[in-house]
């Protein structure tokens, strides 16, 4: 008997990423846990194993890395993040602080804001028709209030895109474009660390939140302004592509859209079930600290694990009819933001910010239709579009 299942799936691979969906299918067939030879990983696959994974941090740590480079064999390509790339008890602290700044009462303070311009952007995208939807409209909607949100000067924010590039990038396998993108933006990383000063944010922001922290005495001034890069590496291309996908999936299933737009008020349940059905974030990895077993298979120490949560979420053994795109569906145990401690902290800011989306969407299209080839981008730590060309008609006044 061999003493493992393996697999020469490519994850990374252009053919894997244009449908993810089948090679899932695929790997929960083989098995609970999968080697892939391709890149000398493990992989957990169904919706218990990654649950068990990623709520074991114990076992499985975070210390080593978010993607696919073990920092403990390997040196990472920035300071290592202070929330997502430690474990336990550093980890408790950073998060407790990021968790308060984005706590229920700020985000009832900023959802009008959020409502206003979702409504403004809709208007001008439903006025003009045709549109390439990326580039038109759900790129600009988040990038405009989520900075505003952390309090980010309005030069340049084109950057913030950029960097994204780079820290999703970097969980993936190193290619020759990454190198070279790296080597066209190389002033970029000095221009979000400057933008992530205290003096640089405005007053009233998530950002100054983060420093008030400091002055408390919670974290360091140096930690503050660490916490602030993370707000800008993992909050706007996680929710730009999340909030694309979504957009297709109801553009493309017009019955699901019909529901949406009788019922505006569907629109968070709506992004609820876009964020399992096809969401921006598929896979998170996990480094062994020590020798471990996931479902009979044993793993040794200082192992990566990638953990696939867009399969996860398409596990019929926890979802019903998980392939149907069902925007009325009741979700118990969403995954696509992670679980555990390291469960995305801003899931609730990118829910709000979807459901204003939708919600005005709703409220001024009649109807949405995929005009043409959409295409997906290319970076390997997540999932998102940058075509999506659209017929928006509106509703008549
Ligand atoms: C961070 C960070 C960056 C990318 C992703 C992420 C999924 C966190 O800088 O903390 O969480």
């Amino acid at each position: 008997m061999p003493d493992r299942v393996t697999s020469q799936l490519d994850p990374f691979s252009p053919e894997f990423r244009a449908d993810p969906y089948a090679a899932y299918e695929e790997l929960r067939g083989l098995g609970k846990v999968v080697y892939l030879e391709k890149h000398d990983i493990w992989c957990v696959h169904h919706y218990d194993t990654c649950q068990q994974v990623l709520t074991d941090y114990e076992t499985f740590s975070n210390a080593g890395g978010g993607g696919i480079k073990n920092y403990f064999k390997e040196k990472p390509w920035r300071k290592p993040s202070i929330i997502l790339e430690v474990d336990p008890p550093e980890h408790t602290r950073t998060r407790t602080v990021l968790s308060r700044a984005l706590s229920p009462r700020v985000l009832r303070q900023i959802r009008d804001r959020f409502e206003v311009d979702a409504a403004r952007m809709v208007a001008e995208a439903g006025a003009k028709g045709e549109i390439e939807g990326v580039s038109e409209l759900t790129r600009p909607y988040p990038l405009k209030v989520f900075p505003d949100s952390v309090g980010l000067a309005d030069a340049d924010r084109d950057n913030l895109l950029i960097y994204g590039t780079m820290v999703f990038g970097a969980f993936g396998p190193t290619v020759p474009w990454y190198e070279e993108y790296m080597e066209t933006h190389k002033d970029v990383p000095e221009w979000i660390i400057a933008r992530c000063q205290r003096d640089a944010l405005a007053e009233g922001g998530i950002g100054q939140m983060i420093y008030a922290a400091a002055d408390e005495g919670k974290i360091t001034e140096e930690e503050a302004m660490m916490l602030v890069r993370t707000f800008l590496s993992a909050g706007v291309d996680t929710t730009v592509d999340s909030i694309g996908l979504c957009l297709r999936a109801l553009a493309e299933h017009p019955d699901q859209y019909a529901k949406l737009r009788e019922d505006p008020s569907l629109a968070r349940n709506a992004f609820e079930e876009a964020t399992r059905y096809d969401s921006s974030s598929q896979s998170i990895f996990r480094t062994t600290l020590t020798e471990c077993e996931v479902a009979g298979q044993k793993i040794g120490a200082n192992e990566k694990v990638m953990c696939f949560l867009g399969s996860a979420s398409r596990d019929g053994a926890h979802f019903e009819d998980p392939d149907a795109f069902d925007i009325t569906r009741k979700i118990k145990g969403q995954i696509g933001y992670g679980v555990g401690i390291h469960g995305c902290v801003g899931q609730m800011f990118a829910r709000l910010e979807a459901e204003c989306f939708f919600q005005a969407f709703a409220q001024q299209i009649e109807s949405v239709e995929v005009t043409g080839p959409t295409e997906l981008r290319m970076h390997p730590g997540l999932r998102g579009l940058t075509k999506l060309p659209l017929k928006l008609t509106p509703k008549a006044a």
